[in-house]
């Protein structure tokens, strides 16, 4: 078993509390300006940018510290195509078979339907696996705690990261996903977490008219 060793916390940097506010404030409408978009242009983004939204992802908190993620960066035509096939045969029996009439009528709003174009046409997809288990540095298979949500604050980051590099994302998870796997020849111990859909939105790119909720409805004051 590995003991706790202790450093003193010499990152941590603190500013005054208008600098506060102006930062929150920075953040807060950056974040508010961002769109999940669904038409993507073609137009390259230089790899090593989304190589350090990946490692901002990584660097958020996770159960244990165990980081029960793995991301693969998709950028070949080929391999894009290929998942594109299958999710676009997985979403055509969604659409028209498995989906449940409430379900259909939630996601009415938001226009989907089971073609997934962008899927071949944004540069790059960012597949993100989930991980039960991890390996110790002596080899032993030991438990990962708190997965599901060590891989949505990675995931959240990692939009937050795309965003403020100017470039658009679109969180796609066809359901079933194992077909990742299959694809990407990752171990069948690995899930599929969703496929983030990163680049620049098409010159006509439209997004649907929604909004948050507001801030009294989301909050309370305890
Ligand atoms: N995976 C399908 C359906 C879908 C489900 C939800 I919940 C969404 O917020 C959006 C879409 C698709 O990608 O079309």
């Amino acid at each position: 078993m590995r003991s706790a060793v202790f450093f003193p916390l010499t990152t941590h940097q603190e500013v005054s509390s208008e600098e506060m506010k102006q930062r929150t404030g920075f953040f807060r409408d950056e974040m508010l300006r961002r769109r999940t978009v669904r038409q993507f242009s073609s137009n390259p983004v230089p790899r090593e940018v989304i190589e350090d939204c990946i490692r901002t992802a990584a660097s958020a908190p996770s159960g244990a510290n165990m980081q029960p993620w793995h991301f693969v960066l998709v950028g070949d035509p080929e391999v894009k195509r290929k998942i594109r096939a299958a999710a676009e045969e997985e979403e055509h029996v969604f659409y028209h078979q498995r989906a449940p009439k409430e379900w259909l009528d939630a996601l009415a709003p938001l226009g989907t339907d089971e073609h997934k174009p962008y899927l071949e046409a944004a540069p790059y997809l960012v597949v993100v696996f989930s991980q039960t288990h991890s390996l110790t540095p002596d080899g032993d298979r030991v438990k990962n705690y708190y997965v599901m949500e060590s891989v949505g604050i990675a995931v959240g980051l990692l939009i937050c990261a795309v965003h403020l590099a100017g470039l658009v994302s679109l969180t796609h998870t066809p359901s079933p996903m194992r077909f990742l796997n299959r694809i990407l020849g990752r171990p069948a111990e690995e899930k599929p977490f969703l496929i983030l859909v990163v680049g620049y939105p098409a010159e006509d790119a439209v997004v649907p008219d929604l909004s948050k909720k507001p801030f009294e409805e989301i909050v309370t004051f305890a």
